[in-house]
């Protein structure tokens, strides 16, 4: 019997449980397709690849399993190239197969269907964290392995793997093939699996001086990002005991619940706050860059002494302390070395967090009162577990990062760093096929919305209730804002805004307008009770 390549790509991605996928078939990749079927992999067809990539992203942020797409080659492989910069910025794990041109392709130019003119995979090189093109039909399966290693080990992040649409159809055991210098690198039909390995184990000296320094400071903090999700419940068993407060970036939201006496909340980008991090005898970072992009302007120092965990040495630069480690091995031997009586968390602290937050969102109050009624309407009839999807819009970085507060069983998956739009509503598709059984909400402004409106169409096919709130400022609302500081023309920055209503309606939606926040409670309550997308628009 014919074992493919295509057949290699199936049986691998079954091999790390993979059980669906996103994408769009095309000319070139019609042998994965029919190899994932035949393998009992379900793909969700979107109606574009960067959908189909912000869709792998939400699924894998929900579900913690590596989100997989797959495109044809060329104009696909650009198209989701946004999805797959985005994912490396949030140290996401998406993988993205494509084919390629043929392995016996000439090295000009010659007008091949989607040919590229240079490299399909340096130019996903220059997004993704792994990139690489096979050059056998053997090395399918090690290169799905390769990428499995690459999201348990370190720090996750995308990886895309090329395969030369010639050897989709070609047989492992075709001997023309062999025989042409095409052997394998590994056994036949042999489908490697990427080893469970045991997490990295910090230096011993860097716990015993980091438990010091953080026993002995007067005050203290604890700085949360993304990287510190899984270690949740060690994150506020540290704070408790250290009673050290905690601001967290946009990735970290509600790790330590943001309703807890101790929570600073999304804070990281507050001056106010920044200024107080500075003022620590000792602050503790954990599962963060501490970014350009978490401060919202050049990063500043924090603490007279930062000790970091991170799993990445890479981030260690800055860092006085540095214990390379996942956060819950990290936090775990930390907690171990603390003396248990360590500090309480008194009245004193308690007040000192409720005026750093105060301090957090006073400059803005006005600004933010266009959101947070909103936001509170959201809060009250959503499940505490549900899932809030993000997009580049102020009511979600204005509006939801600080004044929508969750818990550790709730999430907010934003797209921070790469800062992309039209994030919102195939993130919340990924989610959806992620979880059946979790409120799942989009959060959008409308010019972020019309960047994916299509992917309204595959949220219909889903026939998963999914409400869609969308601030319609009929314009990209902060470029224009930052266009009349600058004192410059506005009008680029104008949208004429459709009725955004009636597209979901004619996508097989739902459609509603909301002039009040209990308008919005009433269109969320019905729109959670019906199948498919429901676009809620809040005008302005
Ligand atoms: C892919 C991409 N293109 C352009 C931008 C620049 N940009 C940042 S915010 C923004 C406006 C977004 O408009 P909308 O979604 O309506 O949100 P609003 O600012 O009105 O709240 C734009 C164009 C971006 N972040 N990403
Ligand atoms: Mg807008």
């Amino acid at each position: 019997m014919k074992t493919t390549g295509a057949d290699l790509l199936a049986a691998g991605l079954r091999a790390h449980g993979v059980t669906r996928t996103f994408g769009i078939p095309g000319t070139h990749n019609l042998p994965m397709f029919d190899s994932l079927g035949r393998n009992g992999i379900v793909n969700i067809t979107t109606r574009h690849e960067q959908g189909a990539g912000y869709a792998a992203d939400g699924y894998a942020r929900v579900s913690g399993q590596p989100g997989v797409a797959i495109t044809t080659t060329g104009p696909a492989v650009l198209n989701i190239a946004a999805a797959v910069g985005q994912a490396c910025s949030d140290s996401v794990p998406v993988l993205v197969v494509s084919p390629g041109l043929p392995l016996r392709h000439p090295a000009l130019p010659s007008g091949f269907l989607h040919e590229m003119r240079g490299s399909q995979r340096l130019a996903m090189a220059q997004v993704a964290a792994l990139s690489h093109r096979v050059s056998s039909v053997a090395e399918i399966g090690v290169a799905v392995a390769r990428a499995f290693t690459h999201f348990r080990q370190g720090r996750p992040g995308p990886a895309y793997i090329e395969i030369p649409a010639d050897l989709l159809d070609a047989d492992l055991f075709d001997t023309d093939f062999l025989d042409a210098g095409h052997h394998s690198c590994a056994p036949a039909a042999w489908i490697p699996i990427a080893a469970e390995t045991g997490p990295a184990q910090p230096s011993p000296a860097a716990v015993a001086r980091a438990a010091g320094l953080l026993h002995s400071a007067a005050t203290a903090a604890i700085v949360l990002g993304g990287g510190a999700r899984a270690a949740a419940a060690e994150c506020l068993e540290l704070a408790e005991r250290l009673g050290a407060p905690v601001v967290t970036t946009a990735n970290g939201k509600g790790i330590v619940a943001e309703t807890h006496p101790l929570s600073v909340g999304v804070a990281l980008q507050s001056p106010a706050v920044q200024r107080w991090l500075a003022e620590r005898d000792v602050v503790l970072a954990i599962g963060t860059e501490l970014a350009e992009s978490d401060f919202w302007r050049p990063p500043t120092r924090l603490g007279r002494t930062l000790i970091r965990i991170d799993i990445d040495p890479d981030q260690m630069y800055a860092a006085d302390v540095a214990l390379v480690a996942n956060a819950r091995v990290g936090v775990r031997q930390l907690l171990d070395q603390l003396l248990p009586d360590s500090r309480e968390e008194g009245a004193e602290v308690r007040a000192e967090v409720r005026a750093l937050l105060d301090a957090r969102d006073a400059p803005n109050r006005e600004r933010d009162s266009r959101w947070v009624p909103y936001l509170r309407a959201l809060r009250q009839l959503l499940a505490a577990n549900a899932v809030i999807t993000s997009d580049s819009a102020m009511c979600c970085y204005y509006g939801a990062l600080p004044h929508l507060p969750l818990g550790p069983e709730g999430r907010l998956l934003h797209p921070t760093g790469f800062g992309t739009l039209g994030f919102a509503v195939p993130a919340a598709i990924g989610a959806l096929a992620a979880d059946p059984d979790r409120q799942v909400l989009a959060l959008s402004g409308d010019g972020g919305l019309q960047f994916t409106i299509q992917e309204l169409g595959t949220a219909a096919d889903l026939g998963r209730p999914l409400p869609i709130v969308v601030f319609d400022n009929s314009g990209y609302g902060e470029i224009r804002a930052e266009m009349a500081e600058r004192g410059q023309d506005q009008r680029p920055a104008d949208l004429r805004t459709p009725d955004l209503a009636a597209i979901s309606r004619a996508y097989g939606g739902h459609g509603y307008t909301a002039a009040t926040p209990a308008d919005l409670a009433a269109a969320v309550r019905d729109a959670l009770g019906r199948p498919g997308p429901s676009v809620v628009v809040i005008p302005e």
